[in-house]
């Protein structure tokens, strides 16, 4: 799983590519994501952000508000017919 922002990292509303692939390399298509930004040294949180279903195993979220400038997680889990799985990004905001 890769999640590639679509802009520099930015306070504000971010958007993110996420491509879901098996171990095996093959996109995952029709999976279910829970994205959830969080900012660890202040234990808070996001809103909930948009998920779309581009195909192709390409997911564009979007509407991730990053509040305050700092370190902050975005963890995403997916779910699909082959199994689920979950990996956590950091990205720094200025
Ligand atoms: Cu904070």
């Amino acid at each position: 799983m890769t999640a590639d922002p679509t802009a520099t990292p930015h306070r504000g509303s971010n958007s993110f590519s996420v491509h879901v692939r098996t171990l095996g390399g093959q996109p995952v298509t029709g999976a279910t994501l829970d994205v959830l930004a969080t900012m660890p040294a202040h234990a808070h949180e996001a809103p909930a952000p948009h998920v779309t279903d581009k195909g192709g195993g390409l997911y564009v979220v979007d509407d991730v508000i990053f509040s305050m400038a700092g370190l902050w997680q975005l963890r995403v889990v997916a779910r699909a017919a082959q199994g689920s799985d979950g990996k956590t990004f950091q990205y720094e905001v200025p």
